[in-house]
């Protein structure tokens, strides 16, 4: 099995079904590993502990992270199952960014950004981040969220352990859309 394919499934079982294998997350979002793996060969995915090892050690985004005690792992962002990562509210730079794509500008326009299927909104520090994120959906296009002035009028936001910065939802009057 190849990293990206293990990658996806740990991102499918850690984020949006445990139900899928069995797995349980405890409400802080953490998986036994053994449990993990063992549940995970049981439905014919041949994971292995090196495998997990080499990719909380090596993927570019660090999506997952494994405890100190070596047992455990989640994913650090993006769950839709309703877990409580503990993260503590950050002071956010000034602005943020947020990468969509040109079909969705009208809805966001009327409607602010709202977390969806997630649980948070999910905002990037800088342009090039947030251009990903967007293409990802399709046409790139870039929003500047204005997050001083959320923060200032009471918004929380928090940053995941891999650098991504999450708040619940962004009104329309927070952003600025590109022209
Ligand atoms: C859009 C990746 C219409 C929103 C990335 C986005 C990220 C609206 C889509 C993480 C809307 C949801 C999350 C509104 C928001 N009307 N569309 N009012 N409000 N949307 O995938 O932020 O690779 O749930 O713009 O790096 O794209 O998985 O969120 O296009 O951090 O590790 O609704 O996923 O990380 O899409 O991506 P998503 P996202 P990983």
């Amino acid at each position: 099995m190849n990293q990206e394919r293990a990658s996806k499934f740990l991102s499918l079982v850690l984020r949006h079904k445990p139900e899928e294998i069995g797995l349980m997350l405890d409400a802080e979002g953490w998986a036994d590993i053994a449990q993990l793996i063992s549940l995970a060969n049981k439905k014919g995915t041949p994971l292995t502990r090196e495998l997990l090892i080499d990719i909380v050690a090596n993927s570019d985004k660090q999506r997952f992270a494994i405890d100190a005690n070596g047992t455990r792992i989640r994913a650090n962002q993006g769950h839709s199952v309703a877990v409580d990562l503990k993260l503590a509210p950050q002071v956010p730079p000034a602005q943020l960014f947020h990468g969509t794509a040109s079909r969705f500008v009208a809805s966001i326009r009327e409607q602010g950004l709202h977390a969806g299927a997630r649980q948070h909104v999910h905002l990037s520090p800088d342009t090039e981040t947030a251009t990903k994120v967007g293409t990802r959906h399709g046409q790139p296009r870039i929003l500047v969220v204005n997050a001083a002035a959320m923060h200032r009028d009471g918004f929380v936001f928090f940053m995941s352990d891999n650098g991504v910065w999450l708040t619940n939802a962004v009104p329309v009057a927070y952003i600025d859309f590109p022209e």
